[in-house]
């Protein structure tokens, strides 16, 4: 059976003081007996007080980006090896925001895929069609490339370390969300993308989250669709009440 998964991409929100009263109270009130197993990922800075904080609790904390490099003259940049040293093995990848503002392409996003699965960390691989593909009818062929460039030439073994998070540009941080009905036909389209390339095995048991523009009240239609594990979440991860309202409609 694959695993339901809340995750909540903080972004450049929250200093360390804020980050410890979120992660304060969200401990309190997440325990395994959620159906869900809950995710957050705090800024870069405060990746070692939320390990710390969180250490004996069911939260796991993950990086929202890293580089693809051991080491080197990358000024400003952060390495899995510095992750994973302060206890993070979990990755969020090519998130839209990193591919338009920083420029990240298919192949760059490939490399850090690389660099994460060597150091056996686990990879939120995040991808989706921007407004102009859907309008033009082509987010099928772009979702599928995005896939192909960016994750498909990892090993089958490396699947246990994938989870997928279907975000449609459109719907982030804009209000607007998927229908419940899109996402899963999109969902659906991506697990068989899998299939096709990896077998059935590996199709079902990946969790395909969705994210963009998920609130309480939108969240458990959107979970409810077959092919929808959870969730990737924005600006609703960003308090408690509603992150657990989030995390509690599955
Ligand atoms: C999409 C999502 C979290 P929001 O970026 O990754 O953000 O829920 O604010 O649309």
């Amino acid at each position: 059976m694959r695993k339901k998964i809340v995750a909540g991409n903080w972004k450049m929100h929250k200093n360390a003081t804020q980050t410890a009263e979120l992660l304060n109270e969200l401990k309190t009130q997440v325990s395994t007996e959620n159906n869900a197993q809950v995710i957050v990922a705090p800024t870069f800075v405060n990746l070692a007080l939320a390990t710390s904080l969180l250490e004996s609790s069911a939260i796991k904390v993950s990086a929202q980006n890293m580089h693809q490099a051991e080491s080197g003259a990358y000024t400003g940049e952060i390495s899995a090896d510095m992750l994973k040293s302060v206890g993070v093995d979990t990755v969020i990848l090519g998130h839209s925001e990193r591919r338009a503002i920083f420029h990240e392409t298919d192949a760059l996003i490939a490399s850090k895929v690389d660099t994460a699965l060597q150091h056996d960390m686990a990879v939120i691989f995040c991808f989706g069609e921007e407004l102009k593909d859907r309008q033009s009818k082509n987010h099928f062929n772009i979702v599928e490339n995005q896939l192909k460039d960016g994750l498909f030439h990892i090993e089958a073994k490396d699947w246990e370390k994938i989870v997928l998070a279907y975000e449609p540009v459109w719907a982030i941080g804009t209000g607007e969300t998927a229908s419940p009905e899109q996402a899963q036909d999109m969902h659906e389209f991506i697990r068989e993308t899998v299939r096709k390339a990896f077998g059935s095995d590996i199709a079902e048991d990946v969790s395909i989250l969705y994210g963009g523009s998920v609130k309480p009240d939108n969240a458990k239609e959107i979970f409810s669709k077959p092919d929808v594990d959870g969730g990737l979440i924005g600006g609703a991860a960003l308090n408690t009440k509603d992150f657990l309202a989030i995390v509690n409609a599955i």
